[in-house]
């Protein structure tokens, strides 16, 4: 509700109060900033803004001056008032408005005389979906995903006019209230589809109806018996990144692994990577098998950022999944160029989980994954094959003990050593003369006089006579 004052001279300062019936209008904020996509205050943007309140006398009363006194000429807004309708308000309402005691002043103080107007609005108890915002909370992101997979397959009325385009759009509310903003699209049934708007608009905000729908969200969820209750097991179920396998040549796969969960439905998180800008990239993320094959799966990856937004959720009816399972797998790309032992760090972030019904499920996010990435080749003689292969270790990063694996193509006499980033020799694993085949070796983190080293990154190298290989690896205690 905009405040407009029309043709006024050298205008510094003006009170009032607005009058209104509070049978289905309920008073939110006022402000004399701008929404997004309104006109500019009248008065400049250096206010002095007092906005009193008396809902139940159906009545604010506004005071808004200039600080520095300059005076402004012509028409504009002066304020904006948000109210929200109740759930019960017949569908349209008259609403009246009246301005009473109104004061107005110029920049000497001298009085302005203005007239007041009334105003009637007709006001609906419709919806205002922002296309993508399917929670409703005022910003697109991987969340949204989740109200899709809890409200799947219901219907509700059109979206007149619907389009996915970033603006307010006025519609029925369903009689789930909730599913309304599921319906990105706006055809009248929540469904696949209704991912794309997410992703159209992703990471978009707005503020028009935050406020009050914010409010009709806590509402409902508190009005939804919270299911984790006694008959599941107290125990917190945890988040965290882990890496099971390699992948050929640079690149690695980092997993994200749920454990002792209970009703797990829908999921949203962030992975965060922190890398110089040269060592790692991620490429893709693909949902593990845990949470089933019928999914809605939104993954959206900012190399900028080095962040993996993913949101991944089951459909309506079909329960949610228990225990302990892969959800999302991410590849990344190790680049060649990286520096030499450069580790990288995952971290989630913004996690967000809910059972069929909605209720939140809560995480212990567990501590950050560190990955040494790359790989480095030394070729003593660059016209030799290239068939002796020294493969990454596993586990990676490890404790207590590494499995290393190596090919050779000739017989020759092998040394496969453990060093320090200093150069140091740690440990002597090989030192033989082999015939040709696959070995592999395993270190137990302790150096040629049995003691267990620090944790760190070791690089271990395979020396032939024609080619030497090197690797990292990390030992975490
Ligand atoms: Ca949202
Ligand atoms: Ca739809």
């Amino acid at each position: 509700m905009p405040i407009v004052i029309e043709n006024v001279s050298n205008l510094s300062g003006v009170s009032f109060d607005l009058n209104y019936q509070t049978a289905h209008i309920n008073y939110v904020s006022a402000q004399a900033t701008p929404p997004q996509g309104a006109a500019s205050n009248l008065l400049g943007t250096n206010l002095i803004f007092l906005p009193t309140p008396s809902d139940a006398n159906g009545r604010v009363s506004i005071g808004v001056t200039q600080r520095a006194g300059i005076g402004a000429t012509g028409s504009g807004p002066v304020a904006w008032i948000r109210f929200v309708s109740s759930g019960n308000t017949p569908d349209p309402t008259n609403i009246t408005w009246t301005l009473s005691n109104v004061t107005a002043s110029n920049p000497s103080g001298g009085s302005i005389s203005l007239s007041p107007n009334s105003a009637t609005t007709s006001i609906s108890c419709g919806c205002i979906v922002w296309p993508g915002d399917a929670n409703n909370d005022g910003v697109v992101n991987s969340a949204d995903v989740l109200a899709l997979g809890q409200f799947f397959g219901r219907t509700g009325p059109n979206r007149p006019g619907a389009s996915t385009s970033w603006n307010g759009q006025n519609t029925t509310c369903w009689s789930a209230e909730n599913a309304t903003f599921a319906d990105c699209n706006g055809n009248g049934i929540v469904g696949s589809e209704d991912v794309l708007p997410i992703g159209q608009n992703f990471g978009r905000t707005h503020s028009a109806s935050v406020v009050s729908l914010t409010a009709r969200f806590r509402e409902d969820t508190l009005s939804t018996p919270i299911s984790q209750g006694s008959e599941l097991s107290s125990q917190t179920p945890i988040i965290e990144p882990v890496v099971l396998d390699e992948v050929s040549g640079d690149n690695f796969t980092v997993s994200v692994r749920v454990k002792d969960v209970s009703e797990l439905f829908g999921l949203a998180f962030d992975l965060v990577y922190t890398a110089s800008s040269s060592a790692v990239e991620a490429l893709s993320a693909q949902p593990g098998p845990f949470m089933g094959n019928d999914l809605l799966f939104l993954p959206t990856i900012s190399s900028l950022d080095k962040r993996v937004s993913v949101g991944i959720t089951r459909k309506a009816g079909q329960g949610g999944v228990n225990g302990e399972g892969i959800v999302v797998t991410i590849l990344f790309k190790g680049f060649e160029t990286a520096p030499f032992g450069t580790p990288v760090t995952c971290t989630l972030e913004n996690v967000t989980a809910n059972d069929e019904n909605g209720n939140p499920i809560t995480f212990d996010v567990r501590s950050a994954l560190t990955i040494v990435t790359d790989v480095e080749e030394t070729n003593l003689k660059s016209e030799l094959p290239s068939s002796f292969v020294l493969h990454r270790n596993f586990p990676n990063p490890f404790n207590p003990e590494t499995r290393i694996g190596y090919d050779l193509p000739i017989d020759t006499p092998v040394k496969l050593e453990i060093f320090n980033l200093l150069g140091r020799k740690i440990r002597i694993l090989v030192d033989a003369t082999q015939p040709p085949g696959s070995y592999s070796v395993i270190w137990d983190g302790r150096n040629d006089f049995g003691r267990s080293v620090a944790s760190g990154v070791y690089v271990y190298q395979l020396r032939t006579r024609e080619k030497v290989l090197n690797r990292k690896l990390l030992l975490v205690k």
